[in-house]
């Protein structure tokens, strides 16, 4: 059965991070990478870590549509699958995303996990923008099922990935039922003593409530 659960790799030492991508690949659905390992490693981790397992870029584009473009043909040129985007830069910046590949995927956020993450975020509009785009998916917080909930509603069937799970105190089990697809995990994983026993672990924890 695939898996539903996505790695958020977040470890800054590249030969650690390399060695826990090949050991948690065969429980993961992708490795999604953020700055700080690009920034401690250079882009060539992308290239590196893709040879395991589907990479997403976190990078949480949100620049002018010229800025987001260049910015998506390097993640996809250094072999990333897919690229995550903010949406309040608005619709021609999301849509210079998608013209560099539309082969690629497209996760939109549509509002934070942290504490107050949701203040400035404007649920409604930003998944009416995802669907304009035609976005992949999106990005919801497991930390609030209730706005999961919400954006399943609004957005049909695209995707939804859901971080806060673990370290930021999300339940999984509430983020899937209320209609999240992907589980994004970070530190429950990459700093446990065994990442791969940990992977498997919080993946067959997804399987259950097929
Ligand atoms: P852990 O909290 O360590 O499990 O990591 C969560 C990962 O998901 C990190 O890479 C965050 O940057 C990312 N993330 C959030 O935690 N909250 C969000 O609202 C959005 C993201 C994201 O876009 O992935």
């Amino acid at each position: 059965m695939a898996s539903r659960l996505v790695l958020a790799l977040d470890e800054t030492d590249s030969v650690r991070a390399c060695r826990i991508a090949e050991e948690v690949a065969p429980f993961v659905a992708a490795i999604k990478m953020n700055y700080p390992l690009v920034l401690s490693s250079g882009l060539g981790i992308v290239t590196e870590i893709s040879k395991f397992a589907k990479v997403i870029c976190d990078f949480k584009v949100a620049d002018i549509p010229n800025t987001n473009r260049l910015i998506t043909e390097s993640v996809f040129e250094a072999g990333a699958q897919g690229i995550i985007a903010h949406a309040f830069p608005g619709p021609e910046s999301l849509k210079a995303i998608r013209e560099v590949d539309s082969s690629k995927d497209l996760f939109v956020v549509i509002t934070m996990s942290h504490p107050r993450g949701g203040d400035f975020f404007d649920i409604e509009a930003f998944c009416s923008l995802a669907l304009e785009v035609g976005a992949t998916g999106v990005i919801a917080p497991a930390t609030r099922p209730e706005d999961i909930l919400r954006i399943r509603d609004l957005i049909g069937s695209l995707k939804i990935m859901s971080p806060g799970v673990g370290a930021q105190g999300g339940n999984s089990k509430e983020a899937l039922k209320a209609g999240a697809d992907f589980i994004i995990v970070g530190r429950g994983i990459y700093l446990s003593d065994n990442p791969a026993e940990a992977a498997e672990q919080y993946s067959r924890d997804l399987e259950i409530d097929d």
